[in-house]
């Protein structure tokens, strides 16, 4: 056959083909059969030695023609497929966004968090500003500044952790009201939150580490209403104003007078109960005017200021406010008990 017919019936032959073509697998099957290394494009070239010398700028230009129409072709119908799979697959891929999402395992307030959240804001609105220190501390700090002599039950071993002869892990915050004391000039009216630690064994009501938030108050002229009308304010506002409020005389190294503060039972409303040892009261916080001692050896004269200091057990309003009866769980980060607050 002569190559210009063998070139017209390739030029046929491709136009079918190329339009019925189905998928970019049979499109790349035809690509190899006509351009290809020994495809039907290349035998045409090869047989171009048997052709007259005449005829050869024709067939060389009829077969360039041709090579450049299947291209193009194959171009063309492979953009077209390409686009009709990335629009299948787009269709296939549709996101119902109505569908409910899948809930994500997010963290949770600690109730401590709870706690101190409520507390501190509820100080801030009285005027007060929150201070922080170390949890390793000096016998100094820790004792000695706040009027703990040196025989005190709580200096021993047996209930306090020493880190060695120097330092030992603070038995409350009381030591960051005397650094406070020793930077700063009266007013100063601050509160104290932090973790503490002491030497017992962890059972449903002791930890070894536990929390504290203290408060204190030096200026001129502060007396023991003062006292009385801020722990009043705070325990109204933090337990409720129906609450009733008992201030029975205790002691303290570091506070004289000093007083527990009760509030009435919230389980039995003060009638008595199992939960308040069927005495109506609930303890919730120490207080009391700060030692002479103490403002003296923290540079301030007694005679020219005065003040008041409190301290409560942190985890005992978590466990008051939320009912928990065991102090373990509050340390455990277990989140079937942390996601209930
Ligand atoms: C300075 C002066 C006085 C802090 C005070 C208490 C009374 C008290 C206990 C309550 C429960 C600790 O966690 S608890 O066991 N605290 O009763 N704390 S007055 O007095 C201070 C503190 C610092 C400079």
């Amino acid at each position: 056959m002569d190559l210009l017919e063998e070139i017209k019936n390739i030029e046929q032959e491709v136009e079918k083909k190329f339009e019925n073509v189905k998928d970019l697998d049979q499109l790349e099957e035809l690509r190899v059969k006509y351009l290809g290394k020994n495809g039907k494009v290349k035998q045409i070239f090869s047989k171009m030695g048997q052709v007259d010398d005449d005829k050869k700028p024709i067939v060389g230009k009829e077969t360039n023609i041709l090579k450049n129409k299947i291209q193009n072709l194959y171009n063309e119908i492979k953009e077209k497929k390409e686009k009709e799979l990335k629009e299948k697959k787009l269709k296939e891929e549709t996101i119902d966004v109505t569908l409910p999402g899948v809930k994500s395992n997010i963290g949770h307030k600690n109730p401590f968090t709870h706690i101190i959240d409520e507390v501190v804001e509820l100080f801030l609105g009285m005027g007060f500003s929150i201070e922080e220190g170390p949890e390793v501390e000096t016998e100094y700090y820790n004792f000695e500044a706040l009027n703990i002599p040196e025989d005190h039950p709580a200096r021993d071993l047996q209930d306090t952790l020493y880190i060695d002869d120097k330092y030992l892990l603070r038995t409350h915050t009381s030591p960051v009201q005397i650094r406070t004391m020793e930077k700063q000039d009266p007013p100063i009216r601050i509160i104290a939150p932090g973790r503490v630690y002491r030497s017992d064994e962890l059972d449903a009501s002791h930890s070894p580490n536990f929390h504290q938030i203290e408060g204190l108050v030096i200026d001129k002229d502060i007396s023991f209403s003062d006292l009385k009308g801020t722990i009043e304010e705070f325990v109204h506002q933090m337990y409720g104003e129906d609450r009733e409020i008992r201030f029975r005389p205790s002691y303290f190294p570091f506070t004289e007078p000093s007083a527990e503060v009760d509030v009435s039972c919230n389980v039995c409303g003060g009638e008595g109960c199992s939960f308040c040892s069927y005495t109506g009261w609930v303890e919730v916080l120490g207080s009391g005017m700060v030692h002479p001692n103490v403002l003296r050896m923290s540079g301030l004269d007694p005679d020219v200021y005065s003040g008041f200091a409190f301290g409560m057990g942190w985890d005992r309003i978590a466990m008051l406010k939320y009912d928990i009866n065991d102090i373990r769980v509050l340390y455990e980060n277990d989140k079937r008990f942390i996601h209930q607050f």
